[in-house]
């Protein structure tokens, strides 16, 4: 019986060892007419990923259409909360999709990228 749960206990722990390992992974972005900042973050696929995302000044549009979801940040109210499974590999980027100021005239609206990795 000792041996058959010290084989037991061998074969969990290799398991464990080896499997990919999902987090959970949490971001605070603030958002304002120039960027968002961070404007750039990096996430495990499978990873459970929550943003916190607040504006500072005006509203602003977050369309993270690859992962289905889509926001308006108000600044007189809280903070706008989004999470999803970052279920694919890849560089994605979610320019500001409400018009917050000039920038968006010349193509430099505020933008988060989200860069997930294997
Ligand atoms: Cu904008």
């Amino acid at each position: 019986m000792k041996r058959l749960v010290c084989m037991v206990a061998v074969f969990v722990m290799l398991a464990l060892s080896t499997a990919v390992r999902a987090e959970d992974v949490f971001f605070e972005i603030k958002a304002d007419k120039p960027s968002y900042t961070p404007s750039s973050i990096t996430v495990k696929k499978g990873d459970h990923v929550k943003l916190k995302i607040t504006s500072t000044d005006v509203e602003h549009g977050i369309h993270l259409e690859a992962f289905g979801l889509k926001d308006t940040i108000i600044p007189e109210k809280s903070s706008v909360v989004l999470e999803f499974t970052a279920d694919k590999t890849g560089t994605f980027s979610f320019p500001c999709t409400k018009y917050c100021s000039w920038r968006h005239l010349v193509g430099a609206r505020p933008r988060l990228e989200i860069k997930v990795i294997e």
